[in-house]
């Protein structure tokens, strides 16, 4: 008899403390289950951003290929073509010529090929001019060759830090990934350029605009720039997203191609 009513007194439910444990239990599982979530995202644009830059170096190395030169940078009012004067190029530090280069991807009202987080692709490519006869070495076609590839001198840099770099170099060779590329690609990441860090600042510093939208984007200000690891930290984040040609891969494409000697 005791033991019936004990029985029956289990099978009443929950209390109003059991539910709201439960409830707590499945909050907790539900945020674990978001998080991850929203990271996974992150991870797959920060993938898809990395493969067009990839997409995208291979393209610049087969222009060079095809035309003997680099093209040069887009700007807002190119319609996505390369910019190019007789001597050289409009900006050195402007965006991915996507229709010059045939690219497939999305583009803005400026007609500028965007990354994964919808802003704008940016390219820089060296202005140097080793012969000093006024054109720019890496985007007049032939111009390599007259040059010679020993004389070159692609002077865009990557350094790991901005800490004690100048607006030509890094601080030292302790925190220069490299000092002579010919080209620059770079995706500004989630934050655009919402970061203040000196990292994230050294790869800005001019404005470019005059296109459809009316938009003023953020370029490079000088010839060096910061790749690192990203971070969050505070005072110190990162994402932009940085990569370069090689010089030596790019000569060594351009021999096998026939394009130096
Ligand atoms: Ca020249
Ligand atoms: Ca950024
Ligand atoms: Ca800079």
């Amino acid at each position: 008899m005791l033991k019936r009513v004990s029985s029956g007194a289990r099978e009443r439910g929950f209390t109003l403390i059991e539910l709201a444990i439960v409830m707590l239990v499945m909050g907790l599982l539900l945020a674990g289950l978001v998080m991850p979530l929203g990271a996974r995202v992150e991870q797959q644009r920060i993938d898809e951003t990395t493969r067009q830059l990839d997409d995208i170096r291979i393209a610049l190395l087969g222009h060079a290929l095809a035309n003997d030169a680099l093209p040069c940078p887009a700007t807002p009012a190119s319609n996505g073509q390369a910019a190019s004067t007789a001597a050289g190029c409009v900006v050195r530090h402007g965006f991915v010529p996507a229709v010059t280069l045939g690219l497939h991807g999305g583009r803005n009202e400026d007609q500028l090929l965007l990354d994964a987080w919808g802003n704008p692709l940016r390219y820089s490519v060296s202005a140097s001019d080793a012969d000093g006869d006024g054109n720019w070495d890496f985007v007049r076609p032939g111009e390599m060759r007259d040059v010679t590839i020993g004389a070159l001198t692609p002077d865009l840099r990557v350094c790991s830090t901005a800490a004690g770099s100048s607006p030509t170099a890094c601080s030292g060779n302790a925190t220069t990934v490299v000092s002579n590329a010919p080209a620059v690609l770079l995706s500004m990441g989630k934050d655009w350029a919402g970061f203040t860090s000196a990292d994230q600042q050294e790869n800005v510093g001019n404005t470019l605009g005059g296109g459809p939208s009316g938009r003023s984007y953020p370029v490079a200000g000088d010839t060096v720039f910061v790749s690192r690891p990203r971070s969050e930290a505070s005072g110190g984040e990162f994402d932009d997203l940085v990569t370069w040609i090689s010089p030596s891969a790019f000569y060594g494409q351009l021999v096998a191609g026939g394009r130096l000697p």
